[in-house]
């Protein structure tokens, strides 16, 4: 028996935690958090435990598929590849390349072979029909970070280690663990914030686990959010407590007066916080040493994301909090997606989705769009779809709807490691290699990172024979189909000396002659990573926008204002509003197969408030119909008070009760999916965002 102990960072979600792996005879032995990491200090959450279980999975696919007659068959990777490229190939040939529609998941993000070689495959097929999580997720963060700052990935996060003013909207660490804000240990930091006498706010319609840790937590009305942030703005302006603003910055004036209506008194109703609460957080935000404010999901994922994620900067600028220790600031990772010459700064609004003329972004058409464009008849339409790592039968409004549409595709082909509600529907199935088979670089998350660090791993196991990574993946399928195609073939070197590259040539590398002198033999050296200090700061020469300026009144956002109004009027409105939430023990759609993370009770039910529970009839524990305008389901209710009055919580992520599934574990515990009752024609129309928080909904003993 031998057993060696292995480092690795933890690739689930944002927070990019460092593991201690020991392994013995190929089997894993532990998974404990790495003390000796810069960002992370020894801190893991369950999910991490639970990649023994996705190792182990009986359920997981080892080798392709093929759906036939008799159900799923073993198929060859040669013959695998020849059979994708050949039928979509014909398909090509037939509809041409908007035919094909391609859906990229969230852990694409989290891998960096498919982030490198993705396009050897994809670049091949120029579809209009391109989607990803994307667009149900932190689209209006990259439009704001691209209309202001010059580039889709220049997002500024909070400097949560010097900050004394955390103003925190739809956000909730403490389970998610931080988002658009790497913050491995969010809640030691928030401990270290509050003893050196700071303190977090928080506003959310669920008093959730953040809110339990924080100093404040207000209920807020869901979608209200601009107008509190317009009242913030509007009392700063009126009681004169902004600052002056950097001389790169422009347009304030033109702030000032677009907001000049939004008083507290007027909003207040709306949002449910009273005017005097309004008041004095726009006082002390403005009066802290260094204040930030930051809002996630419940802040973008809703029909005024896009507002919100400019308001939440200009908010920042105005009280002279970007680009400060302690404010909003700019990480500089060693490999810059954003200075490094790597990732593409983006483009809005190129071209129009054909059925809802919802705007393109960076490529990519809103995922709300992609039922209709399958359905719809007439050039154009979706004839076959590729996902790769994504599950969008859950995950993106209206899955019945979509679930209905992928079965009319003529082919389907789907890059994942599990037969689930998105990928039964496929032709063929190629699973990738597991998160401990492949080596690992954050390409994405150290650009969102509360502190810069790097950290590249080895596999913690070694590659199964017959076992290919994603990125072997991409160049076996691009190879095949440019032959189909008759177009040359692009490969690439393997992401680590892609990698070993670009932390040569960037900030910290030897080119740079900085002391550090990051490489890829430097970061093996240091399996848990090299610390490059806290943020600093980069501006104006990490403006990437064309004239070094950031212009605050652009008119897709200030015209946008006119319709927050409509919200005024809409106060104690009868209905209930649905919103989402997460839990610390689940991840998306995709870790339900795990018996560590799912043993113990259920967690999937619809929380409701108590009194909106009796004046329906209902108790806790029974059985609900909830209904939307697009569909029905019936699940279990759990009275709470930590719900606002009139909103209701269902997380999104389960329903595995659906034909097909082949994750025994996860349909055990089916739950129900919450986009069975989401919208898609509920969106933010400024970025085409969709909007699943905030979904009016009917709710009835069943
Ligand atoms: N454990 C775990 N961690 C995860 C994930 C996971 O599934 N599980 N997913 C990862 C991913 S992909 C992401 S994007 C991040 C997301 O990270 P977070 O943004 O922290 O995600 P949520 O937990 O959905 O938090 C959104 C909060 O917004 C609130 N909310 C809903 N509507 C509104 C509204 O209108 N206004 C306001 N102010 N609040 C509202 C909800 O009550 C909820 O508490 O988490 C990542 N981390
Ligand atoms: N109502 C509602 N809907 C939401 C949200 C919400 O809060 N509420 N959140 C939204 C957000 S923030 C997100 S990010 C999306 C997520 O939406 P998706 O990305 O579509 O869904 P996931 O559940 O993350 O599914 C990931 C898929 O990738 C597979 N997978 C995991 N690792 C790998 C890998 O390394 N390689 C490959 N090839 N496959 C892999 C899994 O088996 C799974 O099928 O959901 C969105 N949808
Ligand atoms: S918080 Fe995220 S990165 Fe850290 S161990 Fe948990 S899942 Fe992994
Ligand atoms: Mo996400």
């Amino acid at each position: 028996m031998t057993t060696t102990t292995h480092y690795r960072a933890c690739n689930l979600c944002e927070a990019i935690c460092g593991l201690e792996i020991t392994v013995t005879d190929g089997v894993i032995d532990s998974i404990k958090g790495d003390k000796n990491d810069p960002l992370s200090r020894g801190h893991i959450c369950p999910k991490a435990v639970a990649l023994k279980d996705i190792q182990e999975d009986p359920d997981r696919l080892r080798s392709p598929v093929r759906r036939t007659a008799n159900g799923w068959m073993p198929i060859s990777w040669e013959d695998a590849f020849e059979l994708v490229a050949k039928r979509l190939g014909d398909i090509h040939d037939k509809y041409g390349a908007d035919g094909i529609g391609i859906y990229l998941g969230n852990p694409n993000v989290h891998n960096y072979g498919s982030l490198t070689h993705a396009q050897n495959f994809l670049g091949l097929i120029k579809t209009k029909n391109r989607y990803s999580a994307t667009s149900v997720d932190q689209l209006p963060h990259q439009l704001a970070a691209l209309k202001l700052y010059g580039h889709q990935l220049n997002v500024p996060v909070p400097d949560i280690d010097r900050c004394d003013y955390f103003l925190m909207l739809g956000n909730n660490p403490m389970a998610s663990n931080g988002s658009i804000m790497t913050v491995p240990d969010f809640a030691k930091r928030v401990k270290a914030l509050q003893q050196r006498g700071g303190q977090l706010v928080l506003l959310d319609p669920r008093r959730t686990e953040t809110a339990q840790v924080a100093d404040q937590h207000h209920f807020i009305r869901p979608q209200s959010d601009v107008l509190f942030l317009l009242a913030l703005l509007q009392t700063i302006f009126a009681e004169e407590l902004d600052s002056p603003v950097p001389v790169y910055v422009t347009g304030v004036e033109a702030v000032k007066e677009a907001v000049e209506g939004f008083t507290p008194e007027k909003v207040a109703a709306a949002c449910g916080i009273d005017t005097d609460t309004i008041k004095q957080i726009a006082r002390d935000f403005s009066a802290a040493e260094a204040a930030v404010c930051h809002g996630r999901m419940g802040c973008s994922v809703q029909s005024f994301g896009g507002l919100c994620q400019w308001l939440i900067q200009v908010l920042n600028i105005v009280t002279g909090n970007l680009d400060r220790e302690g404010g909003a600031m700019f990480p500089q990772p060693a490999v810059d997606m954003v200075q490094g010459g790597i990732g593409k700064a983006g483009n809005f609004d190129r071209w129009r989705s054909r059925v809802s003329n919802l705007p393109e972004f960076s490529g990519e058409l809103p995922a709300v769009c992609l039922t209709e464009e399958m359905t719809t008849p007439g050039e154009g339409q979706i004839k076959a779809l590729i996902t790769s790592a994504g599950n969008p039968v859950l995950s993106t409004p209206n899955g019945k709807g979509l679930e209905a549409a992928i079965k009319q595709l003529e082919f389907m082909v789907c890059i994942d490691p599990w037969i689930n509600e998105t990928t039964c529907h496929a032709d063929v199935i190629l699973p990738p290699t597991t998160p401990l088979e492949h080596d690992h670089y954050d390409m994405i998350f150290h650009s969102f990172a509360v502190r810069n660090t790097a950290r590249f791993n080895e596999a913690v196991l070694a590659k199964p024979e017959n076992a290919k990574h994603d990125w072997e993946i991409f160049n076996g399928l691009g190879e095949k189909l440019a032959e189909r195609l008759g177009v040359s073939a692009r490969k690439g070197p393997p992401p680590a000396q892609m990698m070993d590259f670009a932390l040569q040539s960037g900030r910290y590398g030897k080119a740079k002659g900085h002391k550090a002198a990051l490489s890829l033999k430097t970061l093996q050296e240091n399996p848990s990573g090299i610390d490059l200090g806290s943020l600093k700061p980069a501006l104006p020469k990490r403006l990437q926008t064309s004239d070094k300026t950031v212009v605050l009144d652009q008119a897709l956002y200030v015209d946008d204002i006119t319709r927050a109004k409509q919200l005024l009027t809409q106060a104690g409105d009868e209905q209930l509003s649905l919103i989402g939430r997460r839990h610390v023990r689940s991840n998306n759609s995709w870790m339900h197969n795990s018996h560590r993370l799912t043993k113990g009770k259920t967690r999937h039910e619809l929380l409701m408030n108590p009194a909106d529970m009796s004046a329906r009839g209902i108790e806790s524990g029974q059985q609900v119909k909830i209904a939307s305008a697009v569909g029905a389901l019936v699940t279990e209710v759990v009275a709470s008070d930590d719900m606002m009055p009139g909103v209701v919580s269902l997380p999104h992520g389960w329903g595995h009760g659906r034909p097909g599934v082949q994750q025994s574990i996860a349909q055990a515990m089916a739950g129900e999916s919450c986009n069975d009752l989401t919208d898609p024609k509920l969106i933010d129309p400024l970025s085409g965002n969709a909007a699943v928080n905030g979904v009016p909904v009917t709710v009835n003993a069943a």
